[in-house]
């Protein structure tokens, strides 16, 4: 392991301000941090986070791929009212994640729908959301140490790292902190006052609006983030359609 001190709940706590990261579980090697969260019953805000996984995925049965200490791996377990919108909570983190990293590295960083997080057009953070019962466990990956042969090459999106688009060498606990500080505060405005009020912060990083995109059988032009979570696909000749699950493959 290189780079900065390892994950652990010593180093993490004394950084964390609101009420997440109770409790805090930290392992060294785990097959996926989403793992030791489901089926746990543990309270909304449990945290796990681990140096390496052996076994990381990404959505759609994809692989999350890590270097042991260089990125921040963890995974939120939130307790959503009953009923709320698992995609506009997908933004939600999507927004968090992204802000997290413009406020560590002073960067703008933008948002691929649904909530790949990119620097200059490459991928640094991916966002996994999974159903657990009543409750959502919330992954996120974040590259923060990776030099180029510790990402991986064959991605539709490029990979980069917060070291490679910054030439800095990060601190990983205050991406961590950071990212949850930001998690907290708006998962509890989107719970609290829904979608609406986050918009203009996601609009202002979508990184595919103007973008020639594919969604199954649909070409068009990517449009905005619609209120329920769905972006907008300006169809020539044709009505908008509003896509919810899935991918946009750009050509
Ligand atoms: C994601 O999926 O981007 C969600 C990634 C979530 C990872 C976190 S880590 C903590 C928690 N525990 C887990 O097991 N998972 C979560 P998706 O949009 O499906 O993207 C996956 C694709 O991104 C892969 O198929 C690769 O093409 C690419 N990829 C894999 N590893 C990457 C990396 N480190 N950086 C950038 N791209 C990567």
């Amino acid at each position: 392991m290189d780079g900065s001190p390892a994950l652990t709940a010593e180093v993490v706590l004394p950084l964390v301000r609101g009420r997440f990261a109770v409790p805090y579980l930290w392992q060294e090697t785990c097959r996926s941090t989403q793992d030791v969260l489901r089926g746990s019953g543990l309270p909304e805000g449990a945290v796990a986070v681990a140096e390496h996984q052996t076994a990381g995925r990404g959505r759609s049965g994809r692989q999350w791929e890590d270097r042991e200490g260089q990125a921040v791996l963890v995974s939120v377990l939130l307790r959503p009212p009953s009923g709320a919108a698992l995609p506009q909570l997908s933004l939600v983190v999507g927004l968090a994640t992204a802000e997290a990293v413009e406020f560590v590295t002073g960067l703008a960083a933008g948002i691929k729908w649904p909530n790949d997080v990119l620097l200059g057009g490459r991928k640094v953070a991916g966002v996994l959301l999974e159903g657990d019962g009543d409750a959502v466990v919330c992954g996120i990956g974040v590259n923060v140490a990776q030099q180029a042969s510790g990402l991986p090459v064959q991605t539709p999106v490029a990979a980069t790292s917060l070291l490679l688009e910054t030439a800095t060498a990060f601190d990983r606990a205050t991406v961590l902190a950071t990212l949850l500080d930001t998690l907290e505060r708006r998962y509890d405005s989107w719970r609290h006052d829904g979608i609406e009020p986050l918009l203009p912060a996601l609009e202002a990083r979508n990184a595919l609006r103007g973008r020639r995109a594919r969604a199954g059988p649909v070409e068009g032009v990517v449009g905005s983030f619609g209120h329920d979570g769905r972006i907008v696909l300006d169809v020539e000749g044709g009505t908008p359609v509003l896509i919810g699950t899935g991918e946009l493959v750009l050509l």
